[in-house]
């Protein structure tokens, strides 16, 4: 078996596993930790708990690979392989009840760095939607048995997803973005989870996505899936300190590209 396939075969059990616990301290009642980086930034004791499994399920099973994780942060290993680990993305939605929130998990080689990264396999379980979305480079993304495939044509306008993060001085900069792409739009969703938004991408349910400020461990799995259900992902304005990551299908990210970057 391919190395990107054991890895991915490793993340989705792991992925199941997180899902599962995630689902459940949901149910028993979400007990807020702590803010983050602004006041709407917040942390669950569950995002917390669903990091510390993947990371224990993770040292079994390969103890030689590094670790970079939305809660724990960065820990190196010695085979080239790090996991990008984000427990529960779209944690607003978890705290209040919007069931679309997943644990994303990737494997990547390289310095865990996406400028320059390769990611090999991804997992993006969404548990209180009950859909689980994995992908392995150069096998495919995958869902349910069904193999993933992007939109090509959009003759009506593409719909779109986005996200505003969650600092409020943002958020009239990334209005002033949406409007510049309402042109080419069916429609905009706005969903609150980076790594579902990708995964919706990459199964044909969106045309395109497009998000400023987003962490590696947001689109580490769902970029994956995106490209390995036939779409493009770039980032630009990379050293900045709001990235844009923008994905679709090959014609609508092409058109979202000759929007937002103001290089092209
Ligand atoms: C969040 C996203 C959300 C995005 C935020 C943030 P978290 O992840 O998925 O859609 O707009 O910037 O990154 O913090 O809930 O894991």
């Amino acid at each position: 078996m391919s190395l990107a396939l054991e890895l991915s075969e490793l993340a989705t059990e792991i992925a199941r596993e997180a899902g599962e616990l995630a689902r459940t301290r949901r149910q028993e009642g979400v007990r807020l930790a702590a803010t983050k980086s602004s006041l709407a930034d917040i942390v669950t004791d569950a995002d917390r708990e669903v990091e510390a499994l993947i990371r224990a399920r993770l040292r079994a099973a390969r103890s030689e690979d590094g670790f970079l994780g939305e809660e724990t942060g960065a820990e190196g290993g010695s085979s080239g392989i790090t996991w990008v680990v984000d427990p529960i993305d779209g944690t607003v939605n978890y705290a209040y009840g919007i069931p679309a929130y997943n644990v994303s998990i990737a494997a990547v080689r390289g310095e865990p760095d996406p400028r320059s990264w390769e990611a090999l396999a991804g997992a993006v379980n969404a548990p209180a939607l009950g859909e689980i979305f994995t992908a392995a480079r150069g096998h495919g993304a995958w869902s349910d048995g069904n193999r993933l495939a992007v939109t090509d044509e959009t003759p009506a306008g593409a719909l779109l997803a986005t996200g505003f993060g969650y600092d409020p001085a943002t958020h009239e900069g990334d209005l002033a973005t949406v409007g510049r792409v309402m042109p080419m739009a069916r429609d905009l969703r706005r969903m609150g989870a980076a790594a579902l938004d990708l995964a919706y991408v990459a199964a044909g349910r969106l045309d395109g996505y497009f998000e400023r400020g987003l962490r590696p461990w947001d689109f580490a799995a769902g970029a994956l899936l995106v490209e390995e259900a036939g779409g493009v992902v770039s980032r630009i304005d990379v050293d900045s300190s709001r990235p844009m990551l923008i994905a679709g299908g090959p014609d609508v990210h092409a058109q979202l590209v000759a929007i937002l970057d103001e290089k092209h």
